[in-house]
């Protein structure tokens, strides 16, 4: 069974709507912080195009503000919301769209519906990862390497649980697994679902495209961006959130 680097037991939690933690689940915690519709999956993206950093921002008005102090030709400006862009900004929330081209030595400036307030929820975590599906080994091995408790805090969909959410957070649970050895006393109940929800999601049991927040992206145009935020271990790209910045670790 795994000891954490107190030497106590290792738990691993998942909150799945942010906003509800407490700060002493906050504090010698590692916290990975997932929105796989879609927003930690673009600002992967974006760092794998070559972004030198993302700042997220919870005001669209505060991106702006920050993008028009930095200028066209330090940054790009993204967002979306209800899933749209939001007018006047480069890019929307496609991962599709901050490509190399076009984020390559920038600051990628973003602000979206759920993610960027998850990230903000939990600032003053010791250590604060970015999850998705493209990164879920990776970043399961990266919390592991920390060998802190493990809160996955999960964005949601407007206020709500999203089953895209819980089970991107089952498959990092699994791929903790992976390396470090986890007993039933580690998990809690919501970890143990999460955890079910993708293996019955990997066996073709549950069918996420019956579920809110996929179907209504799907229903937007987004089928292949739904692919691709669902396709397991592309990257090792795993991005630090710490003093309101995003970097690769
Ligand atoms: O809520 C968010 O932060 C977004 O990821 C939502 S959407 O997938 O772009 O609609
Ligand atoms: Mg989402």
């Amino acid at each position: 069974m795994s000891k954490n680097f107190r030497g106590r037991l290792m738990k691993i939690d998942v909150l799945p709507i942010f906003g509800k933690q407490k700060d002493a689940q906050l504090s010698e915690t590692t916290v990975i912080v997932v929105d796989v519709l879609r927003a930690t999956t673009c600002m992967i993206s974006a760092l794998n195009g070559g972004a030198v950093k993302v700042v997220p921002t919870v005001d669209a008005g505060d991106a702006v503000a920050l993008a028009s102090r930095l200028g066209a030709r330090e940054c790009v400006l993204g967002g979306e919301r209800g899933g749209i862009k939001i007018s006047g900004f480069d890019l929307g929330n496609s991962p599709a769209e901050y490509l190399s081209r076009t984020v390559r030595g920038k600051t990628v400036i973003v602000s979206t519906t759920n993610g960027t307030g998850a990230l903000y929820s939990v600032r003053s975590a010791d250590r604060i990862l970015l999850g998705a599906m493209i990164n879920r080994l990776a970043v399961a091995k990266a919390a592991a390497a920390e060998g802190r408790d493990v809160l996955i805090v999960c964005a949601g969909t407007d206020g709500q649980p999203s089953a895209d959410d819980l089970t991107c957070a089952g498959a990092i649970i699994d791929g903790l697994r992976q390396f470090i050895d986890i007993g039933s006393d580690s998990l809690t109940d919501m970890t143990i679902v999460c955890e079910n929800l993708y293996k019955d999601w990997k066996a073709g049991i549950f069918d996420l495209s019956t579920t809110y927040h996929y179907r209504r992206l799907v229903k937007l145009g987004f089928e292949e961006d739904v692919y691709f935020c669902f396709t397991p271990d592309l990257t090792d790209t795993v991005p630090v959130y710490r003093e309101g910045v995003i970097v690769k670790l």
